[in-house]
């Protein structure tokens, strides 16, 4: 997109700035006023990795503490048992009722091997039994999104843009007379994506953008609000989740590690924390953890290579490590294995 269009579209630093406000603020009101918790829709590919059961696991905990309300669960793999793993964990934490959106259609064309997915499915309490019984996503994010006040979700994903992109394109229904990006734009306060080598990413390894590459490409240059990136150099050095062993067996995100980790042949679980960083940086905001690049935006092509461009109008960030890994590690792992609360 150009950058005369995006003048015109996007908003100046004074929205940034108050985004830094809202991000960093809101948590230490969260046990005061629970109505400045964060709403997130999380989505998720719920696949190939264990970190994705790891940081639903956490947004849970985060939801527990009073920081987040989980207004949907979404996923992007057309794997049958993604939708009713991320039941399992739902139901673990004691939230069976959030509800489940997949691929529907023509859209979500990717779907792989897991080493987790049908084991965890066969093993712990749900009620969906496979995608097929879920909602579509796309309607289910315009159903949600509709029934919020402006400006108040954040939508954070931790896999691929198969949903967002058909949501950008998708046109009024029985839930909002808006089309999708003007139902984005009233609605959403920020996208948080994990994804991307930041600067510069030359497309080898970032699969929650190569795995479908037509919809991350379109959603990242069609977002009409402002999108905060996690990139892979981040939680791809923070390693943890080996005190998951700990954690009662009756724990489906203690089971999914054990799974993989036990495929790959390691004798520990600690793993990297892509999507666990993601959640804590959507919830909590930058915090003292991170530091914020300029504003700018990643000059993607079509193989999903880009380079990262500053520019005062830009709509994205992506962060940048502040706080020790290790100590960063340790919250996240703290998170990881706090058991639930229990919701009569
Ligand atoms: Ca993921």
């Amino acid at each position: 997109m150009a950058i005369s269009n995006r003048r015109k579209k996007y908003p100046g630093v004074y929205a940034w700035i108050l985004l830094f406000l809202v991000l960093n603020i809101c948590p230490a009101f969260a046990s005061e006023r629970k109505s400045t918790c964060v709403k997130i829709i999380f989505d998720t590919d719920m696949l190939t990795d264990c970190d994705d059961a790891a940081a639903l696991g956490i947004l849970h905990k985060l939801a527990d503490a009073g920081e987040a309300e989980i207004l949907a669960t979404m996923v992007t793999s057309s794997y049958p048992m993604s939708g009713p793993v991320v039941d399992a964990i739902n139901t673990y934490y004691s939230r069976p009722e959030v509800p489940i959106g997949v691929p529907k259609k023509d859209y979500g064309v990717y779907r792989d091997n897991s080493s987790f997915l049908d084991s965890v499915a066969a093993e712990f309490p749900h009620r969906l039994k496979s995608n097929t019984e879920a909602y579509d996503a796309v309607a289910l994010y315009r159903k949600i999104l509709s029934g919020q006040e402006d400006s108040s979700v954040v939508v954070l994903t931790v896999g691929y843009m198969s949903n967002l992109a058909p949501l950008l394109k998708s046109t009024p229904d029985r839930y909002s007379a808006l089309n999708g990006t003007e139902l984005i734009r009233k609605k959403v306060k920020v996208w948080i994506c994990m994804g991307g080598n930041f600067p510069v990413d030359d497309a080898s390894d970032n699969v929650n953008f190569t795995r479908d590459p037509e919809s991350a490409v379109y959603a990242i240059t069609h977002w009409p609000g402002k999108i905060v990136f996690a990139g892979r150099e981040i939680g791809h050095t923070i390693f943890v989740g080996d005190r998951l062993k700990d954690t009662p067996v009756d724990n489906p995100v203690r089971r999914a590690y054990q799974l993989h980790r036990e495929r790959a042949k390691a004798k520990h679980w600690n793993h990297h924390t892509a999507d666990p960083t993601a959640v804590l940086l959507a919830v909590r905001g930058i915090l003292n953890y991170w530091n914020l690049s300029e504003c700018g935006y990643i000059d993607i092509k079509n193989n999903c290579s880009f380079v990262w461009k500053d520019h005062p109008e830009g709509n994205q960030r992506y962060i940048i490590q502040k706080m020790d890994r290790e100590q960063l590690g340790l919250i996240l792992e703290d998170l990881m294995v706090i058991p639930p609360d229990k919701h009569e």
